[in-house]
């Protein structure tokens, strides 16, 4: 069976298939975390699937919103993935979208996103724009003043020549913002 594949090559694409070995289903929302996506998991975007279909794990969308500090988001690589540079107040307030995912979908995440080589999972305020949880979300919710705690997968292992890139503060894998294209591979 072939994968379609966000991060790197086929040893990555082996520790996908890996997850499903791992532990029993969680069947139930309870032990939910809060992920703010800015690139390929997006709506309407390649990866978007997994947050919703299902078939990894449970997630939920709760609302759009922007990182509370700016960050350089870059499109980078052989295959144009966007990658949010773990340099805090440099570039932009970075757009995206906040889910409530279980445990399943978050341990499936991050061995998508190559966790903790390529990418790292770091907890950051979201500034929310829209929000459309309702109380089925267990208790998600924005402060007073619109601010979320979500993880977020950003790299602190790049090659710092993509600080030279163009900063974007909105990612499209079809170049919507004015990216190079996404390249879809295959990897088995
Ligand atoms: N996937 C994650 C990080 C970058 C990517 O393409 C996301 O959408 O937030």
């Amino acid at each position: 069976m072939f994968t379609i594949r966000t991060v790197l090559g086929a040893i990555k694409c082996s520790s996908t298939h890996c997850w499903q070995k791992l532990g029993p289903t969680v069947k139930k929302f309870g032990n939910m975390t809060n992920v703010f996506v800015y690139g390929t998991l997006k709506k309407g975007q390649p990866n978007h699937h997994y947050m919703i279909d299902g078939t990894q794990g449970k997630g939920k969308y709760c609302g759009s919103g922007v990182t509370a500090e700016k960050y350089p988001l870059v499109v980078a690589g052989k295959y144009n993935i966007p990658f949010l540079l773990d340099e805090p107040g440099s570039g932009q307030e970075v757009s995206g979208e906040i889910y409530t995912i279980d445990a399943q979908l978050l341990q499936f995440l991050d061995e998508f996103e190559s966790c903790p080589e390529l990418y790292q999972r770091k907890q950051v305020k979201i500034r929310t724009v829209e929000w459309e949880a309702s109380d089925k979300m267990l208790g998600v919710q924005p402060d007073a003043d619109g601010m979320l705690l979500c993880f977020l997968y950003c790299t602190n292992t790049f090659d710092r020549e993509w600080l030279k890139l163009p900063y974007y503060s909105n990612y499209d894998a079809f170049g919507k913002f004015g990216q190079p294209k996404y390249v879809l591979r295959e990897c088995r």
